[in-house]
């Protein structure tokens, strides 16, 4: 047993859940109180004396509270925290496979170094020490060569991602990017240049929520999937738009099944309809109220039935109804948006639509980010004279976001080797080989790669292509710093990691890996701390909040949750909210959203759709306990086309694009609209040490076309076209 400080004793743990149950009764008693947990299963007789330590979940970026319950120094079990608001005392199917992700026999267990041709797989186990040399070798190599600009970091979504940032910035490169450029750009850009600020929904006391481009009861977000619930027990009218029957769409109390790629003709149609019955309380706290009543007053619900589906009657009825209900109503501000080269104003679309709902900041409406109080550490990032004047993907698309850029066009610039060559590439925590669109476009990158390291917990097909492959610990094996987090008005709080148990095999942490490399690069003073002293800094200004976060697993901040702007501001270049946006003037785009009709494929054709199941994270599917729920994908499609092409259930198909093909089963699904199709991103592993998923279904990234949104470079899966044949 480690000495990790926030061990609870069992009658200690069991004191604190009741204490729990009782102070989230006003929150959500029936689900708290139904978590506080027996001593132990009837009939289980353990053997060694069980202990209990409070942890946070990192199967997927959400963060749940957990409790690691340990014997014989083996974690039996992972437990929700009944003390974390955020997850509302639960985990989810993904959580309590935690286990499996720790103890997979898949699991890397030494550093490795390629030694055949890449994808080969022939690789030589190193010692550590061989492997951080040659690697500090290696990315020093390339920045004496190309400027330290020639390596690009890419890490994933993890509390020690910041150490990346950080070795990133000291190293010298700006060209650092991260999922966020194939996940929620186009959302964060658009209620940016909206609300100066990118909010959650206050989902739990909301009256009605449209739901458009977003399934939360599969994609799970939390408190949103679980608060959904409540807010429908409590009276809230669900409406979702999908081209697909979704486990959203079957709680709803109505399901459109818009037309792909035209949701923007329906929220243009629903501000119509609000704006010309004058049911919008305050134009005058708005910039260029006028010429949008001037931009949409041909965009009626008649014009809007003709592009995407949905009857005139009924986008005014919900017009009215969300305005009576407003402002405890809103468009939800759903979060993956690599769907569309218009994705940035589809987006806009509908931030207006809660522009005209007046929910900013209140109830049931939007929330601004609450306080948590957390600090960053600050850190000197070094000049270096020899660098390129900007990133690899800077000017190409107006709205870049500078601080992450854009994995697509970087990916273009490195094949083209334009406006400079990128050489090296640092990657920690990412499968951009099955998360990115166009996977033979990452292959062709890699050509112009001379050095490739990645760290990961299991031989991921991007670490089948790298040079080195360094193992990381897992969550359970970690300290973390402090991580805060926000997510609607349930949570403003903060938790730290302590290992549950030591690291396993060979792994390592992600700061250790750092901090040696730093060594071999004279950059060891920037990471002359320990985890706790760089915890203590970022909680400076948070008397006590680690110790409760070692008591309690979590640290609740009761700062402001509605009203924090009170009169001050928007952060919006007008510094109110903008209808009309002086920026996208300013960069030579529509300031209003204008429509037009989406790319379609030919009549012989289908769109493919991403989308994810409720027990998988993106591509980390190699887990025995979740493949249980599926072992392969499917082609998920419509029985009309199925019947036409001659097709039926359970037949095998090739499914193909201009980007690459894939073959798989097909699933009639009477759900899904008739040109579209769907399939389940992760499967189809070119990794044999994949082993659960190695040649299981197919690959969805070697099929998706790589579009890009041409406002910040998000990258735009949906506009992937598809035949679909079958083969035997
Ligand atoms: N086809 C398709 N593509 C998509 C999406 C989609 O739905 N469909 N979604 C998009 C979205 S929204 C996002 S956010 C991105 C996500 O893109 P990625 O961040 O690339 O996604 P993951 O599959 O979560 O990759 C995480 C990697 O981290 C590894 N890992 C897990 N735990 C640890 C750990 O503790 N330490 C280390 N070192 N490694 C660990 C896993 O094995 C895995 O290889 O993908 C985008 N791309
Ligand atoms: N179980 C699970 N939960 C997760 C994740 C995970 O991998 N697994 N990933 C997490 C991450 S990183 C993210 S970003 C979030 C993503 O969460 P969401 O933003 O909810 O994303 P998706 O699951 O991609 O859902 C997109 C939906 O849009 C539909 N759609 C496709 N085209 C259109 C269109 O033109 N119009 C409309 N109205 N709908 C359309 C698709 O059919 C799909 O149901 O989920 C998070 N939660
Ligand atoms: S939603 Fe599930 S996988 Fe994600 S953090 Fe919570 S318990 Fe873990
Ligand atoms: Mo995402």
């Amino acid at each position: 047993m480690k000495d990790g400080k926030n061990n609870i004793s069992r009658r200690g743990f069991l004191k604190s859940s009741v204490a729990a149950a009782a102070v989230g009764a006003g929150i959500n008693s029936p689900l708290v109180k139904g978590l506080v947990p027996r001593a132990h299963a009837s009939g289980s007789r353990p053997q060694g004396e069980v202990t209990s330590q409070y942890t946070a979940c990192d199967m997927c970026f959400n963060r749940c509270g957990m409790i690691a319950r340990k014997q014989n120094g083996v974690i039996k079990k992972l437990d929700p925290n009944p003390n974390c608001r955020k997850s509302r005392g639960m985990i989810c199917a993904k959580g309590n496979a935690g286990v499996q992700h720790v103890y997979s026999p898949d699991r890397l267990k030494y550093p490795l170094m390629r030694k055949g041709k890449r994808g080969e797989g022939k690789w030589e186990r190193v010692s550590w020490e061989t492997a951080l040399d040659y690697t500090a070798e290696q990315l020093l190599k390339i920045a004496d060569e190309y400027t330290p600009c020639g390596v690009m970091f890419t890490p994933g979504v993890d509390s020690q991602s910041r150490f990346v940032q950080m070795f990133c910035d000291v190293f010298g490169s700006y060209n650092y990017t991260n999922h966020e450029s194939m996940c929620l750009l186009s959302r964060n850009r658009a209620y940016l240049d909206t609300f100066g600020e990118v909010p959650t929904g206050d989902v739990l006391h909301s009256k009605y929520i449209i739901i458009s481009g977003s399934n939360p009861m599969e994609a799970i977000m939390t408190p949103d999937t679980i608060d959904f619930i409540q807010a429908k027990k409590n009276g809230c009218k669900i409406v979702v738009l999908d081209p697909r029957f979704t486990k959203t769409a079957a709680i709803a109390d109505e399901w459109h099944q818009i037309r792909p790629g035209t949701d923007m003709a329906f929220f243009l149609a629903l501000s119509h309809v609000i704006v010309k019955e004058e049911r919008f309380c305050c134009p005058d706290k708005t910039y260029g109220y006028d010429q949008f009543v001037e931009h949409i007053k041909d965009y009626t619900p008649e014009w809007a039935e003709k592009e995407c589906g949905i009857p005139a009657e009924d986008i005014t009825r919900i017009a009215k109804e969300i305005t009576e209900a407003a402002p405890r109503a809103m468009v939800y501000p759903g979060r993956r948006s690599s769907d569309y080269e218009g994705s940035t104003q589809i987006m806009r679309s509908r931030a207006i639509v809660n522009v005209l709902l007046d929910n900013w900041d209140r109830p049931g409406g939007l929330m601004a980010s609450r306080e948590v109080g957390v600090s960053s550490p600050d850190y000197e990032i070094p000049w270096i004279p020899e660098n390129p004047p900007d990133r690899v993907d800077a000017g190409v698309v107006p709205g870049l976001f500078n601080h992450v850029g854009s994995f697509q066009i970087m990916r273009e610039a490195i094949i083209r080797q334009e406006p400079y060559p990128v050489r090296g590439w640092f990657s920690f925590k990412t499968n951009f080989m099955q998360t990115g669109a166009n996977r033979q476009k990452t292959i062709r990158m890699l050509e112009n790669i001379d050095f490739f390291v990645n760290i990961d917990i299991m031989m991921t097909d991007s670490a089948w292509f790298a040079d080195g492959v360094l193992p990381g610990n897992s969550f359970l094996e970690r300290d973390d710093p402090v991580h805060a987090l926000q997510g609607s008005s349930a949570c403003a709080c903060a938790f730290i990691r302590e290992p549950v148990i030591d690291d396993m095999f060979d792994s390592r942490p992600p700061l250790w890996i750092i901090k040696e490399l730093a060594k071999r690069m004279d950059l060891e003073h920037h990471f002359d701390f320990t985890m706790e002293e760089f915890r203590q800094k970022q909680v400076k200004d948070l008397e006590g909040a680690l110790e409760v976060m070692r008591q309690d697993g979590i640290y609740f901040n009761p700062s402001k949750a509605y009203g924090i702007y009170e009169g001050d501001p928007m952060k919006t270049l007008s510094g109110i909210k903008e209808l009309y946006n002086q920026r996208y003037e300013q960069w030579g785009i529509e300031p209003m959203p204008v429509y037009s009709p989406p790319r379609n494929p030919r009549d012989d054709q289908f769109r493919m759709v991403v989308g994810r199941p409720a027990f998988f994270t993106q591509s980390r599917i190699n887990n025995e306990l979740l493949t249980e729920f599926m072992e392969e994908n499917t082609l998920h499609m419509n029985p009309e086309p199925a019947l036409k092409l001659g097709l039926e259930d359970g037949d095998m198909v090739e499914v193909e694009s201009s980007a690459g093909k894939g073959r798989l089963r097909l699933e009639i699904d009477e759900g899904i609209e008739k040109q579209t199709v769907y399939m389940v991103t992760g499967f189809g592993a070119l990794s044999p040490q994949m082993s659960l998923i190695y040649n299981k279904g197919a690959s969805i990234a070697e099929v998706l076309e790589d579009e890009r949104d041409s406002i910040c470079g998000n990258m735009a899966m949906h506009e992937t076209f598809v035949n679909v044949r079958k083969v035997s």
